[in-house]
């Protein structure tokens, strides 16, 4: 196993896919499609494999700017960027020697995207991470499909095209095109971590043991830092696995051995959609960063970006506002640890240690300005409790069994207030 000391310290990161999909966004023939999810029109419509192909030549985004792209994301507070090598439908956002359905190879634009992104990357200081798609790969390869049991395909093409393949032919992708361009993309831009996805009744079936240890072997024998997550089979994940990825949007109430995260999206779909209109509020992709690393967990926000290479306005904007709200309360999450007393109704608690002192943060989500909260098990004696984002001392008063903090009503119009509470270990 890899050391994950970085990955539970810096807890945020950027989620991006971006493809052939992102151009038609969830419309196909001027119908939305099936799947709120615009990465799956391929599988959902379906469409033909020649005819999906055919989107490489209008994937032309002028617009894009790794630099860009890296910058809104570290300006938000995350640290480290993740985005679709390679997703199910099989194209490539790099120049691979295995397949001529890539970036370079299929498309006007003929830039290295991965590459461009690893440098930025490396430029500001960035962590890189990889989502590959190893069990389903739709075009024709061998990888799995997965899709067809749920959906009646009139189209004669694609009903031959999706279905399950032998393991004879899944055994070929693996080793032909798979297991080549995982090991490509660690020599080329040396990830800091790899993304795989795989779930559902068909995972296993696929994903064997045998499989899974292959994957692993690979990616440690490349790189003995690179994380694997365990959705290299979400059903029955290898032990060896470095991290925890929870199924998507789903953020659990306990806490776990491992280092864990959840991925979530600022709307419904992950890839750009153009019809998806219900975007999360800032309040409440804040509430899901803190929720996760108050239970030592992780967040890792998706961003959809549109054909041209850019990222939508109302996406930008919920970026620049947490960005503004961990520049003054970040403290409150990089590097610290769970609440040692688990989740309370008034809100969150996460926790550093500071030589002798104890630092406990308290996230206020629940609590009227002008009353008081009590931090039940909190019993040692306190030295210093203010607002981090106003500096405002608070006043405070233990008990037996913990402390009375008090919300000053002056500090009404904060978003998602923090105290910082400072406690001395011998009192
Ligand atoms: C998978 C992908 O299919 C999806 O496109 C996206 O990349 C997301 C991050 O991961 O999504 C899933 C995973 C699991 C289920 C459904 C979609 N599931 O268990 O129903």
């Amino acid at each position: 196993m890899a050391d994950t000391t970085w990955f539970t310290h810096d807890r945020f990161g950027m989620f991006i896919h971006w493809g052939l999909y992102s151009v038609p966004a969830g419309v196909w023939k001027g119908k939305k499609i099936r799947k709120s999810y615009s990465e799956w029109l391929q599988a959902s419509v379906p469409v033909p494999r020649a005819e999906y192909r055919e989107l490489a030549k209008s994937f032309n985004p002028s617009r894009f700017n790794a630099d860009e792209w890296i910058r809104a994301a570290k300006q938000a507070g995350m640290r480290y960027f993740l985005i679709t090598a390679k997703h199910h439908d099989g194209f490539c956002l790099w120049p691979t020697r295995v397949s001529d359905y890539n970036v370079v190879d299929a498309t006007p634009f003929g830039r290295d995207i991965l590459g461009e992104l690893a440098t930025a990357c490396r430029e500001h200081g960035i962590k890189l991470g990889f989502y590959y798609s190893h069990w389903m790969d739709w075009d024709g390869t061998g990888g799995d499909v997965s899709y067809q049991d749920e959906v009646q395909i009139d189209d004669e093409v694609a009903a031959r095209e999706y279905t399950h393949p032998s393991q004879e032919a899944f055994e070929a992708y693996w080793q032909g095109k798979c297991l080549p361009q995982v090991r490509e993309l660690i020599e080329s831009y040396d990830p800091a971590f790899l993304w795989f996805d795989t779930w559902g009744k068909y995972s296993s079936e696929y994903m064997t043991p045998r499989r899974q240890e292959e994957m692993i072997g690979l990616v440690h024998s490349c790189s003995s830092s690179c994380l694997v997550n365990s959705r290299i089979n979400f059903e029955s994940p290898s032990d060896r696995c470095d991290y925890l990825s929870m199924m998507d949007n789903c953020y659990p109430n306990t806490t776990f051995e491992k280092a864990w995260e959840t991925s979530g999206t600022l709307n419904h779909s992950w890839a750009y959609h153009k019809l998806d209109y219900e975007w999360k509020s800032t309040g409440q992709l804040i509430k899901y960063l803190v929720g996760n690393a108050s239970l030592g967990g992780n967040y890792q926000l998706n961003v959809g970006p549109m054909p041209d290479g850019t990222f939508q306005p109302a996406a930008l904007r919920r970026l620049r506002e947490i960005g503004c709200w961990m520049d003054v309360n970040g403290e409150s999450i990089y590097g610290t640890a769970a609440s040692p007393v688990g989740t309370v109704e008034w809100g969150r608690i996460t926790i550093r240690k500071a030589g002798e002192a104890t630092l406990w943060y308290l996230h206020l989500w629940n609590v009227t300005p002008g009353t008081a909260l009590f931090v039940n098990g909190l019993v040692s004696k306190v030295t210093r409790a203010i607002i981090l984002e106003s500096g405002q001392p608070v006043r405070t008063q233990s008990s037996d069994c913990g402390t009375w903090v008090s919300f000053p009503k002056e500090a009404s119009g904060l978003l998602l207030p923090v105290i910082k509470v400072e406690v001395d270990p011998r009192g």
